[in-house]
């Protein structure tokens, strides 16, 4: 018989986490960078007790929202390409699920995160409990079964013993390249409290490393012979290229290959922008560069990408009808979207061992050199578009601009919903790999200054900026206050046009009513008239409202050296978006309607949906 160690389920928890490792740069580091928590009834005498007695090691960081501690988990994963996560734990009810949506969001972006919601008594006496929903036909069911669609690996525990396979399966899911997402453990309160006599080895030190998948032979041979018999060729680098750290593979087979790049949400920073071959972003948000070679191609290699509507514009962008898909992606599930020619492997390994196969094989110069015409054409549009205004109310994309002058390309440029992402995928020149970081898998309004605060926490060294709309700003900003409290400095650039404008685009563009987005066409008493920058200082940020984009250009230079968050307040543009670039997103328009607007919205996307190519 091992030798035991009688602990509480939460302390036998913690201990274990405190324990798993990895190796950075062939450092040895703790995988979990710490646990968020929020305490109450169902975690603060239980795992509430057991983290204080590991708080050197597993260091607790305490948050205002369960979600946005959540979304700084994530942000903290993302950061860290995946290699090193975080916990988060709630009380049961309301706690729990507040972190509900952010458990989707990191299931959609394929992040690791563990969520240890408390749950209701497994001992039922106390039954019903504060904050315990009930349901009357199932006495299993608790308000935690909602984390079960949204999380890779879901357990309750009811004993205190199933830790000990359960936390081996979390950490199998947290650490696998294809399998990756959020983990689940939901923590019956009691159980919590519940010792065990746990054998010693369960708290053994494990460091662990990401496998890397090497490609199938048939598959390869398949993907080469493609290749091989390409004449428009065109790789698109999804996310799944950062996680991979595969950048400098990427940029390897693409000299050697002569293939132009372009770069979807997730994948963009994969090349610098300013590598020739990089035609930046593709589809719905796309540069023209990129989406006319996109429209052409006959053989698209889509790298770690979910090839999801923004970057297929809907799955009509890829117009040659002979086109070949190449899948390379860790997750069999992706890499066969659309008929595609599976390579199921590792971004890194499956370049390298595409790169070997191809053998010297170049794609026909003449499409390589109009890849590189096309690059500088859009250049020359995005310049016009970022270029300094007096305009008392700027567009985002001259927001971008100066945001870009002030801070280059060396900062860590955050985004997630509104306009805004759209605006930056195509106009933003992104640095180093990673230093873009987009949540546009979800596209969660409040995902911004929360995973700002993660994203810093990842990178502590480097300037994190955050771009954020007035309405996304409203619906979760409390973290700002985390991030003073912690000496975590985020640069927020808050871009106040007054409302959902980018919905209110969408819904014009559809034939509606400019109707309950904008603050001024919702029901309204009084119109609201917000002082951001008050409200930022009054959770000790460092804030202001600038005038113009001059204004914010200086604003930003003084900022780089203010030792705490800072929020930097514009006024911009409602109904201004960039033209240049793009391409159609099906966004269905109602059929039969009392207004023209919306008939001609229909007709004209009737003909739309012509393009899209169903059934490959
Ligand atoms: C949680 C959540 N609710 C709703 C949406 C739908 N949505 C996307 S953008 C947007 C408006 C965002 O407003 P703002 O942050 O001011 O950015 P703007 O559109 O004005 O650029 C809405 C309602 C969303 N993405 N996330
Ligand atoms: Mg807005």
């Amino acid at each position: 018989m091992s030798k035991t160690i009688r602990l509480t389920m939460a302390q036998a928890l913690t201990r274990f986490l405190s324990r798993q490792m990895t190796e950075i740069h062939g450092k040895k580091v703790p995988i979990f960078g710490g646990v968020w928590a929020i305490f109450g009834h169902g975690n603060v005498a239980g795992i509430g007790e057991a983290l204080y007695q590991v708080r050197d090691e597993l260091p607790t960081f305490r948050a205002h929202n369960e979600q946005a501690m959540a979304h700084a988990a994530i942000a903290y994963a993302k950061a860290n390409f995946r290699h090193r996560f975080m916990a988060a734990t709630s009380s049961i009810g309301p706690g729990a699920l507040n972190m509900v949506t952010a458990a989707a969001l990191a299931h959609v972006n394929r992040l690791p995160v563990l969520f240890l919601p408390g749950d209701v008594f497994a001992n039922r006496i106390p039954d019903p409990v504060l904050q315990q929903a009930e349901d009357f036909s199932d006495g299993t069911a608790t308000v935690n079964d909602c984390f079960r669609p949204v999380s890779r690996y879901f357990d309750r525990i009811t004993r205190p013993e199933q830790i000990i396979p359960a936390l081996n399966r979390a950490m199998q899911v947290l650490t696998d390249p294809a399998d990756c997402g959020p983990v689940t453990l939901s923590l019956c309160q009691d159980v919590q409290a519940e010792a065990y006599d746990y054998p010693e080895s369960f708290f053994a030190e494990r460091v662990w490393h990401q496998r890397r998948t090497r490609p199938d032979r048939k598959e390869l041979a398949a993907a080469v012979a493609a290749l091989k018999g390409a004449k428009k060729p065109l790789i698109i680098a999804g996310g799944g290229v950062l996680y991979s750290q595969a950048w400098e593979e990427l940029a390897g087979f693409a000299d050697c290959q002569g293939i132009p790049v372009c770069e979807t949400q997730g994948g963009k920073s994969s090349l610098p922008d300013d590598h020739p071959l990089n035609m930046a972003a593709v589809g719905v948000t796309g540069t023209s560069a990129a989406n006319r070679l996109a429209e052409e191609a006959d053989v698209v290699l889509a790298i770690g990408t979910r090839l999801q509507d923004f970057t297929t514009g809907s799955w009509a962008l890829f117009k040659n009808s002979g086109k070949t898909i190449i899948g390379l992606n860790v997750q069999p599930f992706d890499a066969g979207k659309h008929r595609a020619l599976p390579l199921v492997a590792d971004a890194a390994e499956g370049l390298t061992e595409l790169g070997a196969a191809l053998n010297g094989w170049k794609a026909p110069s003449a499409w390589t050199a109009n890849a590189a015409k096309g690059k500088k054409e859009w250049q020359a549009e995005a310049a016009k578009v970022t270029a300094s205004t007096n305009a008392a109310f700027p567009s985002d994309a001259q927001v971008i601009g100066a945001v870009q002058r002030a801070m280059g390309a060396s900062v860590t440029l955050l985004n997630a919903s509104g306009g805004l992402p759209g605006e930056l995928h195509k106009l933003w020149q992104a640095g180093a790999p990673g230093s873009y970081h987009g949540e546009y898998g979800f596209s969660t309004m409040g995902y911004e200054i929360a995973g700002g605060l993660g994203a810093k926490m990842a990178k502590p060294d480097q300037e994190v900026v955050v771009m954020i709309g007035d309405g996304s700003y409203l619906m979760m900003n409390s973290e700002i206050a985390t991030s003073v409290m912690l000496g975590l400095k985020l640069t927020i650039v808050l871009l106040d046009n007054r409302g959902y404008g980018c919905i209110n685009r969408l819904q014009m563009a559809t034939g509606g009513a400019n109707f309950n987005n904008l603050l001024k066409d919702a029901r309204h008493e009084i119109l609201p008239d917000i002082d951001f920058a008050a409200h930022a200082a009054s959770m000790g940020a460092i804030a202001e409202k600038v005038p113009s984009i001059a204004g914010l250009e200086s604003a930003l230079q003084k900022a780089k050296t203010n030792d705490r968050t800072t929020v930097l307040v514009i006024d911009t543009d409602p109904l201004v978006s960039t033209d240049a670039g793009g391409h159609w997103w099906d966004v269905a328009v109602p059929e039969v309607s009392a207004r023209p607007q919306v008939n001609a919205a229909r007709k004209a996307y009737d003909e739309k949906r012509q393009m899209q190519s169903v059934g490959d």
